[in-house]
């Protein structure tokens, strides 16, 4: 298999290489690639040095798989570029996600619904990912009839610019902003941008996403995104209200049995969910498991994961991993 890494260089990139590293990944050749500034830097792999190559000499090469993570505008230009040289792209920024001819996968849930004829797949933004890895097989057994959802989102989920935004901060120095306002001792209700419906793009993708995975448009959902100052892992407080009633330790033994999950809930402990302990996991970690007693038929819980990692590198290799073992590519 030879594989490419799009965006090498970058934060996901980087955790790409890391996590195929890890996962003894059967590569026999990898491209690592970039924009042109990067021209001539090396980065390592398994102790060895690759060069940094551009898109064209990427494309020319025919990779077997190309792992996309170099930003919309660079999926949307050249990745259907790849996909007419036979390539299968796996792309993780949000170009394709919404397309109805593009499968939107988690492989705990849908992978089987991929084909050969399936040349550039897409993985979903992160918040939804390990909400829906913990969301799937509650709605298979109980149906979601809506969804309330409030993140608590990690500063690396915006990219270098905001990790040197909160380091400034600490050390009082003055830099450049990639958010609106300080984010140290903050709490921003703003991920990505503005829509015209008021909502935050992120929330959105948190709506569009949720039901195009669980291929269900009958759920109802809404959410709030905020971003605070966290390294790494994204968590999220999620109300469920389901068609059918549950049994609370049926509903925790079912997240159990859950491929993906980890659940952490002992209050005699203190024992739940933290990014502290997410980062730099491929587990989607469940706890705070509570009914609502507000509402019939509704659930309170906590998700955390590391967004860099299950949310966005892992996922896509794991769909890489699902497309060689099947023979799809
Ligand atoms: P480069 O480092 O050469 O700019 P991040 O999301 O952390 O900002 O990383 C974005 C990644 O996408 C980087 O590897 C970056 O390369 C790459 N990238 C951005 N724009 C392009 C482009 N036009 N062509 C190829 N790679 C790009
Ligand atoms: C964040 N979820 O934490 C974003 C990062 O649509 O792939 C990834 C954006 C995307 O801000």
């Amino acid at each position: 298999m030879k594989i490419a890494v799009v965006g090498a260089t970058g934060m996901v990139g980087n955790v790409m290489l890391k996590v195929l590293e890890e996962r003894n990944f059967p590569l026999t050749e990898l491209l690592v690639v970039a924009s042109e500034r990067s021209a001539g830097k090396t980065l390592v792999y398994k102790g060895e040095e690759h060069t940094v190559i551009g898109l064209q000499d990427a494309v020319d090469q025919k990779p077997d798989i190309a792992l996309f993570s170099a930003g919309g505008s660079t999926s949307l230009e050249w990745a259907p570029v790849f996909a007419a040289a036979g390539t299968t792209v796996i792309d993780n920024s949000s170009a394709w996600r919404m397309d109805p001819g593009k499968k939107l996968v988690v492989p705990e849930i849908n992978a089987g619904e991929l084909t050969k004829e399936d040349k550039i797949i897409a993985n979903p933004n992160c918040s939804t990912i390990q909400m829906v890895v913990a969301l799937a097989p509650l709605h298979k057994k109980y149906g979601i009839k809506r969804l309330v959802i409030s993140t608590y989102q990690s500063i690396s989920g915006t990219g270098v610019k905001a990790v040197q935004q909160l380091e400034n901060e600490y050390k009082g120095i003055k830099g450049e902003m990639a958010y609106p306002y300080p984010i140290h001792r903050n709490a921003l209700p703003h991920c990505d941008v503005f829509e015209e419906n008021g909502y935050t793009k992120e929330e959105m993708k948190l709506v569009n996403e949720t039901r195009k995975i669980l291929n269900d448009d009958s759920i109802a959902v809404t959410a709030t995104a905020v971003r605070i100052p966290v390294a790494g892992g994204h968590s999220e407080s999620i109300n469920i209200e389901f068609e059918r009633d549950f049994d609370i330790n049926e509903l925790r033994q079912l997240l159990h049995e859950t491929d993906g999950v980890v659940v952490k809930d002992n209050l005699e402990t203190n024992t739940y969910p933290m990014p502290i302990y997410a980062e730099g996991k491929d587990d989607v970690f469940v706890g705070r498991i509570r009914r609502d007693e507000s509402q019939a038929k509704s659930l309170n819980m906590w998700v955390v994961s590391d967004n860099l990692r299950k949310g966005a590198a892992t996922n896509t290799i794991q769909i890489a991993e699902y497309l060689i073992k099947q023979g799809l590519v």
